[in-house]
């Protein structure tokens, strides 16, 4: 099943890219990002940049955007996924390969995006995506809104090796700020039930016999003439201590 889709758990540094940015990939996902001059995936527009891909933690943000507020750039746990660049054209991309799902089965993704346009007059300017084994389609920042969560919703098949390749792509047209979040990501699946194969039977065990127990009230001792008998009563269930002078042995029947 889908993993770590409100990037809440953890991340890798990768590899520096031109300016010492290091880019955080999170756990469960594959990120990449445009090359500077590079085609916008395959559009006629070319990246300029590379995009700072981050996480934002909850208390990196001020109060009216933490997780519940108005207007809220976490919707799930105590952080969020940003990609952002003060002042160029990128793309960027997440994504991940969910296995064991039930061929032949329905299955629904949901990826909330939300896009800080500033003021790009071009609805145009920002764009995002969603795509499953190829098929997908960009939105851009006319239909998203500005400051607004877009969902990006997927109904798809389940293709008969029951897997399905997600990738979520943004990409900023201009020379102009552009910020995206992504947080509370859900794939409603079946997983497939067909159960594991069996290598061996597993050896036959004898039955475990549950102890017996006997109710004791009584223990007796025997003690030879002329030796004093002090008795206590201690705290030890089902236990006997026996203090003997040092010439003395214990003969335990
Ligand atoms: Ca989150």
């Amino acid at each position: 099943m889908l993993k770590n889709g409100s990037f809440s758990e953890g991340w890798d540094d990768l590899p520096p890219a031109p300016g010492f940015l290091i880019n955080q990939q999170p756990k469960g996902w594959i990120l990449n990002w445009v090359e500077p001059n590079e085609s916008l995936f395959g559009a006629g527009d070319a990246a300029r940049g590379v995009p700072e891909c981050i996480h934002k933690l909850a208390d990196q943000l001020p109060p009216n955007e933490q997780l519940g507020a108005e207007k809220a750039l976490i919707l799930v746990g105590d952080t969020t996924f940003k990609i952002f660049h003060a002042n160029s054209a990128f793309g960027a991309q997440l994504s991940q390969t969910v296995t064991g799902l039930k061929p032949g089965s329905q299955a629904t993704l949901t990826v909330p995006v939300l896009a800080i346009v500033y003021d790009d007059p071009d609805p145009f300017g920002a764009e995002s995506g969603v795509w499953v084994n190829g098929e997908g389609e960009w939105v851009n920042s006319g239909r998203m809104g500005n400051r607004q969560w877009y969902k990006h919703k997927l109904t798809f098949d389940v293709p008969d090796d029951g897997t399905a390749v997600i990738d979520i792509r943004v990409k900023s047209k201009w020379m102009r700020p552009k910020d995206f979040f992504i947080d509370g990501i859900t794939l409603k699946a079946t997983a497939d039930s067909t159960p594991p194969p069996v290598i061996a039977d597993p050896p036959e065990q004898p039955p475990v016999q549950p102890p017996t127990e006997t109710a004791v009230d009584t223990v007796k001792v025997q003690v030879p003439d002329g030796v004093k008998v002090v008795t206590a009563v201690s705290n030890e269930p089902n236990t006997v201590v026996i203090v003997l002078p040092p010439d003395l042995k214990a003969d335990i029947q």
